[in-house]
């Protein structure tokens, strides 16, 4: 045989036993839904992985755990910090640690192994880490520290402080734990220590304020090293909301910095801020707010150091308490996506714009050499109006402005402590301009994307694109309503109706989990929710059902996404404070006080004569949110176990759901308001006995008929319409609302060009005209909750049990849909639902992860010879049939690959 014959038979084997070695294996290891992360909380750590098989139907049986401080340890398995030992579960996600407690700023190393249901072990994982952040607030040496000139509240240019220091001897490892009263940019000898930007993000400062960690290892030498920090005006006394308002949390910037170095030999130097620091006004950046833009003089973007720094002025040292720290909960801030012009305009005005294409949050970043203190300025704007002018109205007071002077050099220029929303910029520029260097880059909270949807059909192609860049756009550390006029707030009414579609869409838990916390940080006492989060001012509307409510209705959700039982433990007071205000303002259980903002933007008309805008009682709405909350509660009570809350909880219900039948519904089963949305909750959440759904679904369709097919909820109704319609067997009016194309429908903005989903149904009208300038986004992610039906619903990708432990595949074939695809990636892995059909042969495509387990219904089935992969299902034994009904078949299945295909019935 020819050597090389024989080497490549060789070769051959040995494939074939790697192959069959891994046959289980374990990946994708992660410590709070983070991939090896740094300066987490040691109080709260909880491991998750993914598990690998070629096989069907594969469940973990056992799985064992070690930790230890180091690498080498946890192969000599010797002088581990916890060894779970054997454990038999088929839990594989947020496995909690139950060694001793942890330390604060140490490192350690994890790795799992796993056995499964068909006798298989897995080899032990990758060895991954995590590090704990500082635990304990004594083992802060750094203090706060201001400027010493004083601003007293006055916007103007950003402050920069700097400090040198001098490394002796060889370093092993450095960490620099920091954060900023403001938005900080640091450097270590001119290096930036990361790429995050906008930290430390927004929270409810006072009470929380998140401090980051940073391996600076590699950013300094032995000898002379320069600490440079500016700190931005950022939600920390920027402008924040439309009364132009400044200074909400302080009057001055302010920076706290702890840099620890680990030498080779062991020892220790920390520089901390401190009265050692110095401080200057005379930096680049002249001008920066988060609403207005930036202005950066670039002439004054000098070398930083000892030398230069000599005049600087000091510091001020404040023994402000540190207790309101915390660590780093959601994933930072990054630049994204990057988009080149699409088209150079030439507007009527003589103005210069350029279009990017798509409605983003970011800013433009620049590549240009011009004359030294020659002026470009860039505004951003959403559209352009209907003659083809730069459109900036709706931004009210927002400016959108950024500025540069230029030096004369070769240059590269961004913003560092602002962001606009825009699709058009506008640029103002007395030289050449070579627009090819422009670069509009989006930057958002860095959330693994997880969902995938797409169709056969291009406009609702578009309406997802769309709905996943109101996501991107409004995920920017905190859930905002919008991204670019002077508002840009955490409304809890719009994070709630958005939540589910936003879970499908990205990997959302820390993101929300942060969240959460200042939502549960800025409650009242008395129990009711601020309208945005984190809170602002007080508000009358604090405590306005759909709003207030997402106190309990984002917890469940994240619970029945994730599966996470320590958001529900969590939050579990919160939620209950929440529902026990409703019920201290009630009367005999209803709710029938309070300013609430309703069906916020409903469909109304101008000229109303036919009494067609879609009104719905405010306190009507208000009763049903008073269920949904209650139910959440109970719900969350049965998974924490607490049968006493189950039992209390569940005797409110019935009495809100009886005060709601006495008060809104005649006997016949006529709500007070013959709305859309008055059903559509009704129905939602279960406030009508069994015998009267039935007429008031039927009575929700006349209705819709009655508008010729069109949509007329506001922010309250639109998340469940077609849910409920699906839910009562009108799947066709659902998809007559998801296909209608003339306003007010979900592709009203589609047919107009939109890029993102607009605040209200006509934000442009058919006439090219604006709505009201007051309140017209084009950035606005609330109506983009119909994304969760379409994975739901029409891609049929459902949790059948909470974090999708038990999936269901069930699509509902409609519309001029002819192929729908969902792809989810779980904490199992990726779940995936592909429908599509071809002379009336109905073909499904699934993919079920490794450790859970699926029911797949097939629609139109009823008596059909279904096959999975050209067997008849009823000859295969890695599937159970289960009793059809009159329309569909159903199987139960693992984990695996599936091909089915069956004529459909008529
Ligand atoms: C608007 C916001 C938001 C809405 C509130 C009630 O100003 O844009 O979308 O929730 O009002």
């Amino acid at each position: 045989m020819p050597v090389k014959k024989i080497i490549a038979l060789f070769l051959m084997q040995f494939v074939a036993v790697a192959a069959f070695a891994q046959k289980l294996s374990v990946s994708d290891l992660t410590v709070n839904y983070k991939v090896n992360p740094i300066g987490i909380d040691a109080h709260d750590i909880h491991f998750s992985w993914k598990i690998n098989s070629q096989l069907k139907q594969t469940m973990q049986k056992t799985y064992e755990l070690r930790l230890a401080t180091q690498k080498e340890l946890l192969s000599k398995n010797q002088n581990l910090t916890w060894g779970s030992g054997k454990v038999d579960t088929e839990q594989s996600v947020h496995i909690a640690y139950a060694g001793s407690p942890l330390k604060s700023k140490q490192r350690y190393y994890w790795q799992v192994r796993i056995t499964d249901n068909h006798k298989n072990s897995s080899a032990w994982s990758e060895v991954q880490y995590f590090e704990t952040g500082i635990m304990n607030s004594s083992e802060w040496t750094a203090k706060w520290i201001e400027t010493e000139e004083i601003t007293d509240g006055a916007s103007g240019p950003v402050p920069t402080f700097f400090r040198s220091f001098n490394i002796g001897s060889p370093i092993k490892d450095a960490r620099l734990y920091i954060t900023a009263h403001g938005i900080y940019e640091a450097k270590l000898n001119g290096k930036k220590i990361s790429e995050n930007l906008l930290t430390p993000g927004w929270t409810s400062y006072t009470k929380r304020l998140q401090y980051q960690t940073y391996d600076v290892t590699s950013l300094l030498t032995t000898g002379e090293n320069a600490a440079v920090v500016s700190i931005g005006d950022g939600w920390y006394r920027g402008f924040l909301q439309w009364n132009k308002k400044r200074n909400w949390y302080g009057k001055e910037v302010g920076l706290l910095y702890q840099l620890e170095i680990t030498m080779a030999d062991g020892k220790k130097q920390v520089i901390s801020s401190d009265g050692s620091w110095k401080s200057s006004f005379e930096g680049p950046i002249r001008a920066a707010d988060i609403y207005n833009g930036e202005t950066f003089d670039s002439r004054l973007d000098l070398p930083i150091n000892s030398k230069t720094t000599a005049k600087w002025k000091g510091v001020r040292v404040l023994e402000t308490s540190l207790d309101n720290l915390i660590v780093q909960e959601a994933p930072p801030v990054i630049r994204k996506e990057q988009f080149k012009p699409l088209k150079f305009i030439r507007t009527p005005k003589g103005e210069t714009v350029v279009d990017f294409g798509q409605n983003l949050v970011g800013w433009v970043q620049i590549k240009i050499k011009g004359k030294s203190g020659e002026i470009l300025k860039i505004n951003h704007a959403e559209v352009l109006d209907k003659e083809g002018n730069f459109y900036t109205s709706n931004l009210r007071s927002a400016l959108q402005e950024n500025t540069f002077i230029l030096n004369g050099k070769d240059q590269f220029l961004e913003p560092h402590f602002t962001f606009q929303g825009f699709r058009y910029i506008k640029v103002t520029y007395p030289g050449e301009l070579d627009e090819s260097n422009l670069t509009a880059v989006a930057i958002y909270s860095d959330m693994a994307p997880t969902g995938f949807f797409a169709s056969s059909d291009k406009q609702i192609n578009q309406l997802q694109h769309n709905i996943q860049w109101g996501q991107k756009g409004n995920f920017v550390d905190v859930p905002t309503d919008c991204p670019q006029r002077d508002e840009r707030l955490g409304w809890t009414g719009d994070a709630q109706v958005f939540f589910n579609t936003a879970a499908y869409n990205m990997n959302v838990s820390s993101f929300f989990k942060k969240w959460l916390g200042d939502l549960k940080a800025d409650q009242y006492e008395d129990g009711r929710v601020p309208a945005v989060i984190p809170i602002t001012q007080r508000r009358g509307t604090d405590g306005s059902a759909g709003w207030a409510d997402a106190a309990t209705i984002i917890p469940w959700d994240f619970y029945w996404v994730y599966g996470d039982k320590g958001i529900l433990s969590a939050q579990y007071t919160s939620m209950k404070k929440w529902v026990d205000y409703i019920s201290s303002v009630a009367s005999n259980n209803l709710w029938n006080n309070g300013t609430h903002y309703g069906d916020w933007l409903f469909y109304t008309m101008a000229d109303d004569r036919d009494g067609k805008a879609a009104i719905t009682d405010k306190h009507l709405i208000a009763q049903t949110f008073f269920a949904a909350s209650t139910q959440n509660i109970i719900k969350a009570a049965e998974v924490l176990g607490n049968k006493e809350d189950v039992i209390k909880y569940t005797a409110l219900l019935e009495k809100v759901k009886d005060a709601f039948l006495k008060e809104y519904v005649t006997p016949s089963g006529r709500l007070v308001s013959n709305s859309q949305t008055a059903y559509v909750l009704a129905l939602n959440f279960d406030m009508l006995p069994e015998s009267l759904r039935p007429q008031a679904a039927a009575r929700l369709v006349e209705n819709i008929k009655s508008y010729k097919n069109h949509i007329t909820t506001g922010f309250l109704g639109t998340p469940y319409i077609c849910h409920v319609l699906s839910r009562f067997g009108y799947d066709d009016i659902a998809y007559a609302l998801l296909f209608q194309e003339t306003y007010p429908s979900w592709l009203y903005p589609v047919k107009m060009g939109a890029t993102t989903i607009w605040e209200r149904w006509d934000g442009i009208k058919t006439d090219g005209s604006f709505q009201n300038t007051s309140m017209n986004s084009f950035n606005h992610y609330a109506y983009g909750a119909i994304g969760d039906w379409m994975y739901k619903r029409v891609a049929g990708l459902n949790a059948a049990e909470a974090g999708y432990k038990k999936i269901r595949i069930e699509p509902s074939p409609g519309g001029k849909f002819t192929n729908a695809i969902a792809k989810l990636e779980t904490l199992y892995g990726t779940a995936k639902s592909n429908w599509k059909i071809e002379n009336g042969k109905f073909i499904l495509d699934v993919i079920i992860p490794v450790n859970t387990q699926a029911t797949i219904v097939f629609p139109n089935a009823a008596g059909a010879k279904i096959t999975e992969n050209n067997n008849a299902i009823e000859e295969l034994k890695y599937l159970k049939k289960l009793k059809g009904d009159s329309k569909n078949e159903s199987v139960e299945l693992g984990s695996g690959t599936y091909h089915f295909e069956y004529l459909m019935n008529k």
